[in-house]
């Protein structure tokens, strides 16, 4: 016996890849449901070697359904989540609504894994960011080590993070830099990202951070450990999909190299590609489709005493949001419902 499991935002990035992953990993389901807004209803989406017809998420009935994935962004998700919790159905919501809700665990499976007994207070999982995510991957193994007192990240973010008409904007605006009188301007972006790298992801605070940087440390500490001193710059460059994170950690015991390379190569989720030749390390066109968080340039950080650089890419609709939303799904049936 297997999950009834919905999947929200159906016809969205991270919806399809939810779906696709779902299949993939042969999560063992008896009944699929894909929910679209009334703009994309009817709309067929893949599962597997099937097609499904996308159903109203307005009118969706969610009693009797063991878990729902939400894409659909933190507004739909205010209205639309506590409505599938109070039905029953256990929520794993990719918004960042409920990530810094002290009753709802925000989950990377293989750094946190016992916090899935805390979802029942209000029946919704939170996932992380999808910066955050291959971030924590990697921070974990290390911090069980040598405890990590501070880290500094650059992330270079691909444009599949923003959407759909943002990987359009991409491509048109490039395009166009070639063809005389079809210049595009801006939309996705204050400014032009066509061989071009933009430093703000998100709203400007108070602080002078942006919210997408605002939203790594705060993450980090929920899922990590809240004593983890963490500061980034987050910024969108025009790659498609995959992001890039270059991390540079400080710890309370000297680690080298060498031992720190051996334990990510030890950790789930991570694969280590480290060779100092060109062409020695991944970079995100390479990463796209895969299930892992991948790890190069591991080195040592001589300028203070406990300090080790290394540089992160990882498919963000996949860790970085689907994958790692079908990873809770995972959990929460060997855990809690025990189900198939
Ligand atoms: C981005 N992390 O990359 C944000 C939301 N996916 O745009």
């Amino acid at each position: 016996m297997g999950y009834k499991v919905v999947v929200c935002g159906a016809t969205g990035n991270v919806g399809r890849e939810m779906l696709n992953i779902l299949a993939e990993r042969q999560f063992p389901v008896d009944e699929v449901a894909a929910l679209a807004s009334r703009r994309s209803l009817g709309t067929e989406v893949s599962f597997g070697d099937k097609t499904l017809k996308t159903q109203d998420l307005d009118t969706f009935d969610f009693t009797g359904w063991d878990m729902a994935l939400f894409a659909i962004g933190s507004d739909a998700t205010k209205k639309y989540a506590p409505i599938a919790a109070k039905a029953g159905c256990v929520v794993i919501d990719n918004s960042s609504l409920y990530r810094y809700d002290p009753d709802v665990p925000l989950i990377v499976p293989e750094c946190n894994p016992d916090a899935i007994h805390g979802y029942s207070k209000k029946n919704i999982i939170a996932n992380p960011n999808c910066s955050t995510a291959q971030m924590v991957v990697a921070l974990k193994p290390l911090h069980e080590r040598a405890k990590i007192k501070r880290v500094v990240v650059s992330t270079y973010q691909s444009v599949s993070g923003s959407g759909k008409d943002a990987m359009d904007e991409l491509w048109d605006q490039t395009k166009g830099m070639f063809v005389p009188g079809q210049e595009v301007e801006p939309k996705a972006y204050p400014k032009q990202i066509a061989f071009n790298v933009i430093p703000q992801i998100d709203v400007f605070m108070d602080s002078g951070d942006t919210k997408e940087e605002w939203k790594m440390v705060t993450e980090t500490k929920k899922i990590v450990d809240p004593s983890i001193k963490v500061t980034a710059t987050c910024v969108r460059v025009p790659v498609f999909v995959g992001h890039a994170e270059s991390i540079n950690i400080e710890t309370e015991e000297f680690l080298d190299e060498d031992e720190a390379r051996e334990i990510l190569r030890q950790a789930p989720g991570l694969l280590v590609v480290d060779k100092r030749e060109p062409g020695g390390y991944v970079t995100p066109v390479e990463c796209v489709g895969d299930f892992a968080t991948f790890i190069s340039r591991i080195r040592q950080d001589v300028t203070i005493d406990n300090g080790l650089n290394f540089w992160c890419v990882s498919d963000n609709l996949r860790k970085g949001a689907a994958l790692n939303a079908v990873q809770i799904a995972e959990l929460l049936g060997r855990e809690v419902l025990k189900k198939g």
